[in-house]
């Protein structure tokens, strides 16, 4: 099967992808044995819905996040459709989890039984900042994520990152509404509660969201929005 031609032939054409083909083995949970492959799909956000961001969600980011979500699912169920019409496994982690996806500890931990995150890292398409985002090195954290595994041996990534390529840049961390971070640099040896507080985040932005639109969201965004990594210069715009 030639994977890249694949892909190529499902993406929408009218946006920006990224594409990353990652080897997770021994690196996912038991239900998903058998899965050692990933096919990582990141999406463009939209820099005008992003660039409005200001001091919490607006509707502009409410829309695009679920037409986002909707978009990669889409995607991302035509190419496991198209894997398995070739006589390999395919499973598809939606963008957003489901009731079915998360353990009884979820309340406690707020972590699900697969990172996108982890896969992205894997697939050497970018690393975790210090608000705990998921920085691709041609978009920064303007990305909405979705995986693919298989059990089809994809020629993967030789070169995962490791570690964060943030250096001395606050940025998100300062603008931070919720304050989550404390600054410490990430590395696969590092937890996400070492340096982030997924807690506090999902207070304050459930906060704005009942707020400013109204629903009972975590909807911020505003970690996205400030990352000068993917922000285009003035001279792009
Ligand atoms: C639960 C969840 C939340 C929780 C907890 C967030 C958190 N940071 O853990 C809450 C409700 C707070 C939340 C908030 C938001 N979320 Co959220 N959320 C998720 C969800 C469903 C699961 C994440 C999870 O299990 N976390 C547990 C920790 C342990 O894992 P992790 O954070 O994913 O990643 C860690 C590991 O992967 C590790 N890692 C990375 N590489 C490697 C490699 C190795 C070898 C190892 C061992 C580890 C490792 O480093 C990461 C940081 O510690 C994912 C979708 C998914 N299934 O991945 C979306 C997701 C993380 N959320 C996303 C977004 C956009 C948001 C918000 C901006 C909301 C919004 N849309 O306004 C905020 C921002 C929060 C922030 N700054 O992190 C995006 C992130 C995109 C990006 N560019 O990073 C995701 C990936 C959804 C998607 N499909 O794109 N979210």
């Amino acid at each position: 099967m030639n994977i890249n031609e694949l892909i190529k032939g499902i993406l929408p054409r009218n946006v920006d992808y990224l594409v990353g083909l990652a080897n997770l083995t021994g690196l996912l949970p038991e239900r998903y044995r058998g899965y050692d492959y990933a096919i990582v799909l990141a999406r463009r956000l939209d820099d005008r819905i992003i660039n409005n961001i200001a001091d919490g969600p607006n509707m502009d980011y409410f829309n695009h996040y679920h037409e986002v979500n909707a978009e990669l699912t889409h995607v991302a169920h035509s190419l496991a459709d198209a894997i398995s019409a070739q006589g390999s496994k395919s499973q598809v982690i939606e963008p957003t989890f489901h009731d079915k996806d998360i353990n009884e500890s979820y309340s406690q931990t707020l972590r699900t039984n697969f990172s996108h995150k982890m896969a992205a890292t894997r697939a050497g398409l970018g690393w975790i900042g210090k608000t705990a985002l998921f920085v691709s090195w041609q978009f920064g954290p303007r990305v909405r994520l979705v995986t693919v595994l298989t059990d089809y041996p994809l020629p993967y990534c030789p070169e995962p990152i490791d570690e964060s390529k943030c250096g001395s840049c606050n940025l998100c961390m300062r603008e931070c509404p919720a304050k989550a971070a404390n600054g410490k640099l990430w590395n696969i040896h590092v937890d996400r509660d070492e340096f982030f507080d997924a807690f506090a985040c999902r207070k304050k932005a459930r906060e704005l969201s009942l707020n400013i639109l109204n629903k009972e969201i975590s909807l911020c965004g505003k970690c996205i929005a400030v990352c000068p990594i993917g922000k285009k210069k003035k001279s792009q715009a």
